[in-house]
C-alpha cells in the first residue's frame, strides 16, 4: 500500500536521521524513495519537480498536497503536523535556532557536503575549536533549561519536542557511527550526550536505529567525505580533553 508520506533522501543517516526519528517517534508510516528516484527527482528541471528544490532531503505529503525540501523546513512542518512544536513564540524560535545550529554542525563536519576533503591541519583545528564550541552551545542550552544527565527536555517543554529530536539525532548518530568522537561529546557535553542516549533508548527509536544499522552498519554521511572523516579520525584522532 502506498503511504501518504514519502521521503526522498540518500540511503544514509545524516540529514535524513532527524526526519526518520521524528516519524518513528510519532508512529507515522512513510516510504523512502529508491535512490534512483531520488537522483531522478533531484536532477529534473525545476519546473518538472514535485516541488522546487536543489538537494535532498525532500518530503512529499500526498494527503496535504505538500512537497518540501530543506531539512529544517521539513522538520518544522512535520513537528507542527504531529504537535511537536512548542506553543510559545520564544520556544518556537529557540527550536528553529537549534535546527539551524544542527544544520551548521552537519555542514561543518562534512565541509559543506564534501566540497573539499579534510586536511590534517583543518581537521585538528575543527576538533579542537569549532566542534567543542558547538558542544558548549548545545550543553549551555540544556543547562539553561534545567536538563540533567538523567532527565529533562532541551527547552523545558513538558514533553519531548522537535528540539529534543534534532539534538538527539545529531549527537547520538555522530557518537554511534563515528565512535572516536564519542569521548569528546561525553567529556565536553555530558548532559547533551546523556539526553541523546536517552532518546535513542526509547524502544521504538532503538528498534528503528538498530534496524537501520543492520542494513547500513556504521554509515554516517556517505561518499568520499565520510572516507575523509574516517581517515582523519584514524590518522589525527581527537583529543577529548
Ligand atoms: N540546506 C539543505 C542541504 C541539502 C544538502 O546539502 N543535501 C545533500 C545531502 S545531505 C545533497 O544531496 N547534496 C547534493 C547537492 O547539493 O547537489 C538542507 O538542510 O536540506
Amino acid at each position: 500500500m502506498i503511504k501518504p508520506l514519502k521521503i526522498y533522501y540518500w540511503p544514509i543517516p545524516f540529514r535524513g536521521q532527524p526526519i526518520r526519528a521524528l516519524l518513528t517517534y510519532v508512529g507515522a508510516d512513510w516510504d523512502e524513495a529508491d535512490t534512483s528516484h531520488v537522483r531522478e527527482m533531484k536532477d529534473l528541471p525545476v519546473d518538472r519537480q514535485a516541488g522546487p528544490f536543489m538537494a535532498p532531503p525532500f518530503l512529499i505529503d500526498e494527503e496535504a498536497n505538500v512537497a518540501l525540501s530543506q531539512m529544517s523546513a521539513i522538520l518544522v512542518y512535520l513537528a507542527d503536523k504531529y504537535r511537536l512544536m512548542p506553543e510559545s513564540a520564544v520556544q518556537r524560535a529557540q527550536t528553529i535556532k537549534i535546527l539551524a545550529d544542527a544544520n551548521d554542525v552537519l555542514d561543518e563536519i562534512t565541509l559543506f557536503g564534501g566540497r573539499s576533503m579534510w586536511s590534517k591541519a583543518g581537521w585538528a583545528d575543527f576538533v579542537s575549536t569549532r566542534l567543542p564550541r558547538w558542544l558548549d552551545v548545545f550543553e549551555r542550552t540544556a543547562i539553561d533549561h534545567g536538563v540533567t544527565e538523567s532527565a529533562g527536555t532541551l527547552l523545558a517543554t513538558p514533553a519531548i519536542g522537535l528540539a529534543d529530536i534534532v539534538s538527539a539525532s545529531l549527537w547520538y548518530t555522530m557518537m554511534d557511527r563515528l565512535p572516536a568522537i564519542e569521548p569528546l561529546v561525553m567529556a565536553r557535553a555530558p548532559i547533551i550526550a546523556a539526553h541523546a542516549k536517552r532518546f535513542f533508548a526509547l524502544p521504538t527509536i532503538a528498534a528503528f536505529d538498530s534496524q537501520q544499522k543492520l542494513v547500513w552498519q556504521d554509515l554516517y554521511c556517505g561518499g568520499q567525505i565520510e572516507q575523509s572523516i574516517r581517515t582523519m579520525l584514524n590518522d589525527v584522532g581527537i583529543d577529548p580533553a
